[in-house]
């Protein structure tokens, strides 16, 4: 008899997650009340095929190529005695958002029709990707850095790998052994993955198994066919609501929410609750770092019961704001504008 796999090994309860086939996106209402970090019982899970359990004890993580002067291994108890860092580093599929495409362009993409769950931020320890590098001595005719993954090969595409460039690589990324203050757990990248702050979730590769460095630019479905052309995440904004949440109409309420930039910091957010003609500044509260997300609140007494849209938009350091609508995007990918979130006023 045919054993059936889980996709994802860890529980997906409905309160904390919507299943789209081998991925889940977590619900928002399951950040509410929630500290700085996403706990990893509700961190999104987006896979290709199917999470794999990697024994640690025979993992060795290689690095090689045309790039490198002294090709090597190395092992999952040799990377945890090395100098480590520890960043708050938000992942975020390049999809996330794709279903309002359709349900506010009518313009839909075809893939994952994520909400706006498919973001997540942790607090990442590991050994800066520079720091292996330069162990393993990078030629100057160096170009591209080809991380893989060790879960099974996507239709006939093969492995998940994506080529980031080597400036990229130098700078700020983290091959990454623990989540929130644990080891990896399976579902997200057991032993060990990348994280690449503000790039789209594609580049930080799970399940790592083999770094090729190369001196020429490479290419693979995974910049080419998927994902081309697509590399900092754009800005955006969430309530920490249910989707058509209820509240009753005894108020003033304090809305929640984040919001966030692969471009950088947060320096504004506004919400309308009168469908855009007129915008109040949040309140800021907690962290505010580059490659995260920023926590904020408003106080709002709604005067009467029905349906009501709140709409929440953030402007990055950059000096980019959310507009009212994306450009088209054939992927669905980098859906930016303010999202319109249906809520119900009731008699409380
Ligand atoms: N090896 C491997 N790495 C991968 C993927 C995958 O399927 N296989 N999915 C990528 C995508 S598209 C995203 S958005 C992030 C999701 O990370 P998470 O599942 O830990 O939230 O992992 C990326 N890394
Ligand atoms: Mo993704």
């Amino acid at each position: 008899m045919k054993q059936v796999m889980a996709t994802i090994i860890k529980p997906l309860p409905d309160h904390l997650f919507r299943v789209h086939g081998n991925s889940a996106e977590m619900r928002w209402e399951a950040m509410s009340g929630v500290g700085y970090h996403t706990p990893t019982d509700r961190f999104f899970v987006r896979n290709h095929t199917v999470t794999p359990l990697i024994d640690v004890t025979t993992w060795r993580l290689r690095i090689h190529g045309a790039g490198v002067r002294c090709p090597r291994d190395f092992g999952y108890e040799e990377l945890r005695a090395m100098p480590s860092r520890t960043f708050d580093v938000a992942i975020e599929c390049a999809g996330n958002g794709r279903r309002f495409y359709r349900t506010q362009q009518h313009d839909g993409a075809p893939g994952t029709q994520w909400g706006l769950g498919a973001i997540g931020v942790a607090r990442w320890r590991g050994v800066p990707l520079k720091y292996l590098l330069k162990q393993v001595g990078v030629s100057p005719s160096a170009v591209d850095v080809l991380p893989t993954g060790l879960d099974e090969p996507f239709e006939d595409y093969g492995h998940v790998r994506r080529p980031l460039p080597l400036d990229k690589a130098m700078d700020d990324v983290l091959v990454a052994y623990e989540m929130n203050g644990e080891p990896l757990p399976p579902d997200h990248g057991f032993p060990v993955r990348l994280v690449v702050p503000g790039w789209v979730g594609i580049a930080s590769i799970k399940w790592l198994g083999d770094i090729e460095i190369s001196t020429k630019k490479l290419l693979t479905p995974w910049n080419r066919v998927f994902y081309p052309d697509v590399t900092t995440q754009p800005v955006k904004s969430a309530f920490e609501l249910a989707w058509n949440a209820r509240l009753p109409v005894t108020g003033p309420h304090i809305l929640r929410g984040r919001s966030w930039s692969g471009r950088g910091r947060i320096v504004r957010v506004e919400v309308s609750f009168d469908g855009g003609l007129s915008w109040r500044q949040a309140e800021h509260h907690g962290q505010h770092l580059v490659s995260a997300w920023l926590p904020w609140h408003i106080a709002w007494a709604p005067r009467h019961t029905g349906a009501r849209v709140l709409m929440a938009r953030a402007t990055d350091e950059t000096g980019v704001t959310q507009p009212l609508t994306t450009p088209r995007n054939p992927f669905g990918y980098h859906f930016d504008a303010v999202v319109q979130h249906p809520i119900h006023v009731v008699n409380g």
